[in-house]
């Protein structure tokens, strides 16, 4: 095959090829008010208010006190009316609404509202996932968000397209004032974290696990952690969520490089990166050998260390480029770097969706620059005279799309 063939098969292919989304913060309908979509939500995504906050001289409490339409309207002006809309959040929003056929060359933000007015949600998620060919996302699922908490207590109703995910940061990250909260609740726990604490927060973390089922327990957690120290979130994790991780065979999902609240003011915005110690997983990995660790760090400079780690332990399983990262220069340039270390045993990319809708965007984006990177690479096996079969193709893209998150669920070790 040409180089040209090579590409035009490639793109073919990683469009086809159905995504396992394995991080996200998007809900199943039986949370209600919890799962955002449609127009509104799609221009107040805080990416888009940390940007278009950039361009306003209006009091930050001024902004939080309009309505969401309000503010909607305000960021419409301000990055896609002004200015033309060339960030990748800005851009996102364009793409989403051209796959889902509205016309981008009108401008006319009162006529995409209507549109979203006129669909019904359920019809709405079936056609989400159709056009973003996604099979299945993992939620976020917080025990400590009254709302959210509400519903699980009173029963969910199950959807195979929304996956539950254990997430345990107000253990993690804010012991002190979490203890209160389970105390509250009927457990036995300290602010110091003393045998009978953690094994408090061991029935804890059970309990939820019988009651959500989820894929893996998960914390984001900011540059600072370190393991093994005094702090609480290094007890907590050793005496208390890896011995469950063990027990129950949970993966433990970690995302480290999140200094939250730089700026208050920005509230959901305002949150800034920082580097993480390696080190740490590599004590983690090394100590846990039965454990499994899902893995993604927020700090450009940190990505070639934690490929090498990723390369020292076979319990370690690196995804995404989050947050920051998800712009298509940085997603190339990681891309390629896991791939020439470690082949196919590593997960691209996941969205991090917030809003329904935003799996349209991310996914098309994502896949493209995978498809580039990947025309690349099997140009450069064409040149040693092997040749890929499309079904060898198939094979691999759906590695990088899930399934070999799905391998590493099910290895024993
Ligand atoms: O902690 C997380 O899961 C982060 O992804 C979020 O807190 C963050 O606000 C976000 O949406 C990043 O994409
Ligand atoms: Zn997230």
């Amino acid at each position: 095959m040409t180089r040209e063939e090579i590409k035009s098969l490639v793109r073919r292919v990683v469009e086809e090829t159905e995504v396992i989304d394995i991080h996200t913060h998007l809900f199943d309908p039986s949370f209600g008010k919890l799962l955002l979509w449609g127009i509104d939500e799609l221009l107040t995504y805080h990416y888009l208010i940390a940007e278009a906050m950039r361009f306003l001289d209006m009091p930050y409490d001024d902004f939080w006190g309009m309505s969401k339409r309000e503010q909607a309207d305000l960021i419409w002006e301000t990055l896609f009316v002004k200015r033309s809309p060339i960030s990748e959040a800005a851009r996102g929003v364009l793409t989403t609404l051209n796959k889902l056929g509205l016309d981008v060359s009108k401008r006319d933000l009162n006529a995409y509202r209507s549109y979203f007015e006129s669909v019904k949600l359920e019809d709405y998620i079936d056609r989400v996932f159709e056009l973003s060919k996604v099979k299945y996302v993992v939620m976020t699922n917080n025990p400590f968000d009254e709302e959210e908490r509400r519903v699980w207590l009173e029963g969910r109703r199950e959807d195979p397209r929304f996956k539950p995910a254990l997430r345990i940061d107000p253990i993690l990250t804010d012991w002190e004032r979490t203890s209160g909260i389970m105390r509250s609740w009927g457990y036995d726990v300290m602010e110091r974290v003393e045998p009978k604490t953690a094994a408090e927060v061991r029935r804890f973390l059970n309990e939820w696990i019988d009651r959500m089922k989820p894929v893996y327990m998960a914390a984001s957690l900011p540059p600072t952690f370190r393991v093994p120290c005094d702090e609480p979130a290094s007890i907590l994790m050793e005496e208390a969520v890896l011995p469950v991780a063990e027990e129950r065979k949970l993966p433990v999902a970690m995302m480290i490089g999140v200094k939250r609240s730089t700026n208050p003011h920005l509230r959901v915005a305002g949150d800034s990166v920082g580097k993480a110690s390696i080190d740490s997983i590599e004590y983690l990995c090394r100590n846990y050998p039965s454990v499994k660790f899902l893995l993604t760090v927020l700090s450009r400079e940190n990505q070639h260390e934690l490929v090498v780690a990723a390369r020292k332990f076979r319990n370690l399983h690196i995804f995404g480029c989050w947050w920051f990262l998800n712009n298509p220069s940085i997603v190339e340039e990681i891309t390629r770097e896991r791939m020439e270390m470690l082949g196919w045993s590593f997960t691209a990319q996941h969205s991090d969706a917030r809003v329904l809708d935003q799996l349209i965007y991310k996914w098309a984006h994502s896949k493209s620059i995978i498809a580039d990177v990947l025309t690349d690479k099997y140009s450069d096996l064409a040149e040693t005279g092997w040749v890929v079969s499309e079904e060898e193709m198939r094979r691999d893209v759906r590695m990088l799309l899930g399934g070999s998150f799905e391998e590493f669920l099910k290895m024993k070790l």
